[in-house]
C-alpha cells in the first residue's frame, strides 16, 4: 500500500479559488526555483555539455523531419525502414493504431510547435505554408476521434499559438492571419458529431468525410469508448472555443467529462478503462493510470491550469487521492478494480504510465514521483527502452516500444521541479539508446523487441510532436528557446496552449454542465502544490535521498505474482490466503481452502477472485516460456552497419541460436530459389547463409539442401508478398516430423517484407553481410568508425523506396502451403498480432523476456519456489523433441482450470453484481 498521502513533499494548500494566474505563477516559481537552489548532488553538467546534447537532439530532429519531409510527406507518417510514406489503405491494416492515420499530413501537423520549440523559425513558416496549401480535412476516412484532437486539432492550435507570438515579435510570420485557427475551426465542427449520444460522451471513430451514422460513414455504430478517449478533450476544445468565441467545442468537452465524473465508481472515485457510451456503464472494470485512462487525469488537472475553473482540481484530487489510495504502491502504479479497490486487476504495468510522474510533479507531489520514475530508468536500463508492457517483477510482458515519449516528459519535469542534474544523465541515456538502437539511415524506427533489438516499419508522429521537444528542452537554457515556455500549457501530445486563454471567452466556462457540483470535503488536499518550500524542505539532495533506497529495485526483484496482500489479516494473526504459485492440487489442506472459497464471507471470495486471476495468469505465463522467443536479422555490411534489424521467426531444429555465438555470414540466394531439391549453385552458398523461398516443401527439407550445399545458415522468406511481422503473428518454423538431429546450421524466418529488404540490398549493394542472433548486438565500431555521415541523398534511399509495399492482408495459416501446412508442421504462434492502441488498448500478451526465463540467474538469492518451477520447466522443455507441442506442458494447470470453470463463472456473476 502507498503511504496514501503520507510522507507526501508538499504540504500547503493552494488556495481553493486560486485564479488560474496563481496557479500558473506557483507551479512555475516552483520550477524555477528548484532549479536555481540546487547545489551538491549529483555531479553538475556543464553548459557546455548541455549544449552539446541540445544540439545532438536537433540533429537527430532533422535526420527524422527531414526523412519524413522528403520521404513521406505528405503521407501521415514515415515508414523509417522502407523509407516511403504511410499510406492508410496501401499498407496492410495494423488495426486500431491506423485510426490516427487521417490522410492529413500528421506528422507535418504534429511537428508544427517543435519547430518553434527547437528554434527552427523558417522551418516552420515553411510548414505552415504546407500545411495550408495541402492539408485536406475532408478525407473519406475513418479517424479516432481521441487521436485526431491530440494530434491534429492539437496540433493545428499549438501552431497558431506559437504563429501569433511570432508575429506579435515582428519578424516572422507577418503573412499569418488565423489561417491554422480556421483549420482547426473546420476539424472542430467535424468532430461534433461524434458527441451526438444521450450521455455526451463521443463516438470513438467518425469519418472526416460523412460523419457519424450515415451508410458511407461505415462508424457509429460502436458502443463502447475509453475515458481517456472521452476524457481528453478539454484543453482542445476549450482552446479552439476561447481562441474563435464559438462556444460550442467547451461545452461539449466539459459536458463529456461531467459524465465521467458522475459515473466514478462512487466508493472508491476511480474510474474504468472502458465505458458504454450510451449507457453510460463501465464495460472494462480495471483502474489504472496507463493505457486506457492515463490523459484523463492529466487533462482534470491541466483544464484546472488552463481554465482556472475550480471544479477540475477537486476532481482530480478526489481521484488522486483514490490513485494514491489504491493503485500506488511504490514505485510500482498497479491496476485495481473499481469496485474492489484491494484487488489488483494485474501483475504488470503498461509503458503509458510513465507520464505519471510529470503530472505529480505539476502537482507537486514529487515523492512518489522521483520513485516510479527512479522504477522505469532501471527497466529502461536492462532494456534500453520502455517495453509497452512489464511484470512487477520487470520482466518483459510486451516486448514492442513505438518511441514512446513519456518517460522523456516525466523526466524533463522531474529536472525542472528538482534541478539534480541526475535527470540531465538519464537524458543523455535516452538520447544515446535511440541513437544506438533506433536510428536507422531514413529516421528512427520504432523497437519491435526490444529484447531482440529488432525493428518495426514505423515512426509515430507523437515521437516528433514530443520526444524531440522534451529531450531539447531538458537540456536548453531560458534563453536558447524564442519564448518563455512557462506562459504555456504541454497537451497531453506535447503541443502548447497559452495560459492567457484562461481570461479570454470565459463565458461557457460556468453553463451547461449536466451534474450538479457538490462541493468537497477536500481537507485531505492539503499537500496540494506547487509549494516549493515544501517539495524541497533545504535539502538540496532531496531527489537522490528518494531514489537511494531503490538503487536496485529491478535487479534484486524476484519474480512473483500479486503484489498486494492484505496487511491487515496477517497482523491479526490470520493466515495467509492460498496463493496459485504456491498450490499443489496433492495438498488437501490446499484443497479444502479452494472449496471454501467463493462461499459465505467477501474475504474468501476475493481470495477466490484473486486465486483464480492468479491461475490463469501463472498458466498462460507458462505456456508462453515453452514457446521460442522471436530472432534478429541485423544487416551488417555497409551502409547498414547493424543499424537495421528485423525480426525473425525462430526454428525448432537446427542451431539454437539462444544457447550459441550469433552466426554471421554473407548471404547469397539458392537455387533452385524454394529450396526443395539439391542445390544447383552450391558454390554460391557455400560458407554463406542461404536465402530460400518459403513453400513446395518442408522447412527442414529446406535446410538439410542448403546445409549439404556448405550454408552456414538460413532464411526462409515468405512467398506470401506483402506479409510482415508488423501485421503478422510471428511463428517458429516447425521440423518435419523424422528426427532434425542432422540439421547443426541456424534456421530463420522472414516475413515477405522484412525479406524484401534483404533481397533489395543485394540488388543495390551485391555484398550483403547479415548477422543472426537471438539479440541484436552492437554496431560493429570499426565499421562505424568508417562510415561516412548518412546523406540523405544516398542511393541507398531510392533503392528502399523502390521496394514494393504490401497490399493485402495476410492470414498467415490460410497462406501456408500444403506441405507445410501439414498436422506435423504446423507452424506455432509465437506471439498475438502487436496492435498499439495509445489510449484505448492492453497489450496484448507476449512471450517473456527469454534470458530472465531461465530462471533465477542473475536474481538474487531470495527467489520463491515459482522462479524454480519456471527453471525446471525451461530446463525440461529444451530437451524435447521439436515435434512434441509445447503448449502441453501446461496441462496439469489447465485441468485444474478446467475443474474450475463452474467457480469461474460464479465468480464473473459476483463480480458482475459488483460483488
Ligand atoms: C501520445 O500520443 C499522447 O501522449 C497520448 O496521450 C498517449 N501517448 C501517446 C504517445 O505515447
Amino acid at each position: 500500500m502507498s503511504e496514501a498521502g503520507g510522507g507526501r513533499g508538499c504540504g500547503s494548500p493552494v488556495p481553493q479559488r486560486a485564479p488560474w494566474s496563481l496557479v500558473a505563477t506557483t507551479a512555475a516559481l516552483c520550477l524555477v526555483t528548484a532549479t536555481s537552489v540546487w547545489t551538491a548532488g549529483a555531479a553538475p553538467m556543464s553548459r557546455e555539455e548541455r549544449q552539446k546534447l541540445g544540439n545532438q537532439v536537433l540533429e537527430m530532429f532533422d535526420h527524422a523531419y527531414g526523412n519524413y519531409m522528403e520521404h513521406a510527406y505528405p503521407a501521415d507518417e514515415l515508414m523509417p525502414l522502407t523509407c516511403r510514406g504511410r499510406v492508410r489503405g496501401q499498407e496492410p491494416s495494423r488495426g486500431d493504431v491506423d485510426d490516427a492515420l487521417g490522410k492529413f499530413s500528421l506528422t507535418l501537423i504534429d511537428s508544427l510547435d517543435t519547430l518553434v520549440v527547437l528554434n527552427k523559425t523558417k522551418e516552420f513558416e515553411d510548414a505552415v505554408r504546407k500545411v495550408l496549401t495541402d492539408v485536406n480535412l475532408d478525407n473519406d476516412v475513418v479517424v479516432s476521434v481521441f487521436e485526431t484532437n491530440i494530434r491534429v486539432l492539437g496540433g493545428l492550435l499549438g501552431g497558431h499559438s506559437l504563429a501569433i507570438m511570432l508575429k506579435e515579435k515582428g519578424e516572422y510570420m507577418q503573412w499569418y492571419n488565423d489561417e491554422l485557427l480556421q483549420m482547426a475551426k473546420q476539424l472542430g465542427y467535424k468532430l461534433l458529431p461524434a458527441f451526438n449520444t444521450t450521455s455526451g460522451l463521443p463516438y470513438p471513430r467518425i469519418n472526416l468525410k460523412f460523419g457519424i451514422r450515415k451508410p458511407e460513414a461505415r462508424t457509429g455504430t460502436e458502443t463502447d469508448t475509453c475515458t481517456a478517449c472521452a476524457g481528453t478533450l478539454i484543453l482542445e476544445f476549450a482552446a479552439l472555443s476561447r481562441f474563435t468565441g464559438a462556444t460550442i467545442f467547451e461545452e461539449y468537452a466539459r459536458k463529456a467529462l461531467d459524465f465521467l465524473w458522475e459515473k466514478r465508481q462512487r466508493s472508491s472515485n476511480l474510474v474504468g478503462v472502458t465505458i458504454n457510451i450510451h449507457t453510460g456503464d463501465w464495460v472494462r472494470k480495471d483502474s489504472g493510470v496507463g493505457a486506457g485512462i492515463d490523459s484523463y487525469y492529466e487533462y482534470l488537472l491541466k483544464a484546472y491550469v488552463l481554465l482556472g475553473d475550480d471544479s477540475f482540481l477537486e476532481r482530480f484530487n478526489t481521484h488522486y487521492d483514490a490513485i494514491m489510495r489504491y493503485i500506488s504502491q511504490p514505485p510500482l502504479l498497479l491496476d485495481v478494480h473499481i469496485h474492489k479497490p484491494m484487488l489488483n486487476a494485474r501483475t504488470w504495468m503498461d509503458a503509458l504510465l510513465a507520464f505519471f510522474p510529470g503530472l505529480q510533479v505539476l502537482k507537486g507531489d514529487i515523492r512518489p514521483a522521483i520513485e516510479t520514475h527512479e522504477m522505469l530508468y532501471q527497466v529502461i536500463k536492462k532494456h534500453n527502452f520502455l517495453p509497452e508492457a512489464f511484470t512487477t517483477d520487470f520482466r518483459v510482458h510486451w516486448a514492442q516500444h513505438p518511441l514512446r515519449p513519456e518517460f522523456a516528459e516525466s523526466t524533463y519535469f522531474l529536472y525542472k521541479a528538482t534541478g539534480d542534474p541526475y535527470y540531465l544523465e538519464v537524458g543523455k541515456t535516452l538520447i544515446e539508446n535511440l541513437n544506438k538502437y533506433a536510428r536507422v539511415p531514413c529516421g528512427f524506427a520504432a523497437m519491435k523487441d526490444v529484447r531482440t533489438g529488432s525493428h518495426e516499419d514505423r515512426m509515430d508522429s507523437f515521437f516528433l510532436a514530443e520526444m524531440f521537444k522534451y529531450l531539447y528542452l531538458l537540456f536548453a537554457d531560458k534563453e536558447d528557446i524564442i519564448f518563455d515556455i512557462e506562459d504555456y500549457i504541454f497537451t497531453t501530445e506535447a503541443h502548447l496552449l497559452p495560459l492567457w486563454l484562461s481570461t479570454t471567452n470565459q463565458s461557457i466556462s460556468k453553463k451547461n454542465t449536466t451534474s450538479e457540483y457538490v462541493e468537497l470535503d477536500d481537507s485531505n488536499f492539503d499537500w496540494t502544490c506547487p509549494n516549493t518550500q515544501i517539495l524541497f524542505p533545504n535539502d538540496p539532495l532531496y531527489a537522490q535521498s528518494i531514489r537511494e533506497p531503490l538503487k536496485n529495485v529491478v535487479d534484486k526483484s524476484c519474480p512473483r505474482g500479486i503484489i498486494r496482500v492484505r496487511e491487515e489479516s496477517f497482523r491479526s494473526g490470520a493466515k495467509p490466503p492460498l496463493r496459485a504459485r504456491d498450490f499443489m492440487a496433492t495438498n488437501p489442506e490446499h484443497l479444502e481452502i479452494l472449496k471454501k472459497m467463493g462461499a459465505a464471507s467477501s474475504v474468501d471470495a476475493e481470495d477466490g477472485l484473486r486465486f483464480m486471476q492468479e491461475m490463469i495468469e501463472l498458466s498462460s505465463q507458462q505456456q508462453k516460456e515453452q514457446q521460442l522467443p522471436p530472432r534478429a536479422v541485423q544487416i551488417v555490411s555497409h551502409p547498414f552497419f547493424g543499424r537495421v534489424v528485423l525480426t525473425a521467426g525462430p526454428a525448432q531444429f537446427g542451431l539454437d541460436l539462444s544457447k550459441h555465438k550469433e552466426t554471421r555470414g554473407f548471404v547469397a540466394s539458392s537455387k533452385p530459389y524454394n529450396g526443395c531439391s539439391e542445390l544447383t549453385n552450391p558454390e554460391a552458398v557455400m560458407g554463406k547463409i542461404a536465402l530460400i523461398q518459403r513453400g513446395q516443401c518442408m522447412f527442414a527439407e529446406k535446410a538439410r539442401n542448403i546445409q549439404n550445399a556448405g550454408a552456414i545458415g538460413g532464411i526462409v522468406i515468405d512467398d506470401n508478398e506483402g506479409s510482415s511481422s508488423d501485421t503478422a503473428p510471428l511463428f517458429q518454423m516447425a521440423g518435419d516430423g523424422k528426427d532434425t538431429d542432422d540439421i547443426k546450421i541456424p534456421m530463420l524466418f522472414l516475413f515477405s517484407k522484412e525479406g524484401s529488404i534483404i533481397l533489395d540490398a543485394i540488388r543495390e549493394y551485391e555484398e550483403v553481410e547479415v548477422l543472426l542472433s537471438d539479440k541484436a548486438k552492437d554496431r560493429d565500431p570499426e565499421m562505424e568508425n568508417e562510415e561516412q555521415p548518412f546523406s540523405e541523398n544516398d542511393s541507398q534511399y531510392q533503392s528502399a523506396e523502390q521496394l514494393a509495399p504490401g497490399s493485402q492482408e495476410v492470414d498467415l495459416v490460410d497462406g501456408e502451403s500444403p506441405e507445410e501446412n501439414s498436422p506435423n508442421s504446423h507452424p506455432e504462434p509465437l506471439s498475438p498480432a502487436a496492435t498499439d492502441n495509445a489510449a484505448g488498448a492492453s497489450p496484448s500478451e507476449q512471450n517473456s523476456d527469454p534470458t530472465e526465463n531461465q530462471g533465477p540467474a542473475g536474481l538474487d538469492g531470495e527467489c520463491t519456489d515459482l522462479d524454480n518451477q519456471v527453471q525446471e520447466q525451461s530446463e525440461t522443455e529444451e530437451d524435447s523433441s521439436p515435434n512434441v507441442s509445447w503448449g502441453k506442458k501446461a496441462q496439469p494447470i489447465d485441468s485444474i482450470l478446467a475443474d474450475w470453470n463452474e467457480d469461474i463463472e460464479a465468480f464473473e456473476m459476483m463480480e458482475k453484481g459488483e460483488l
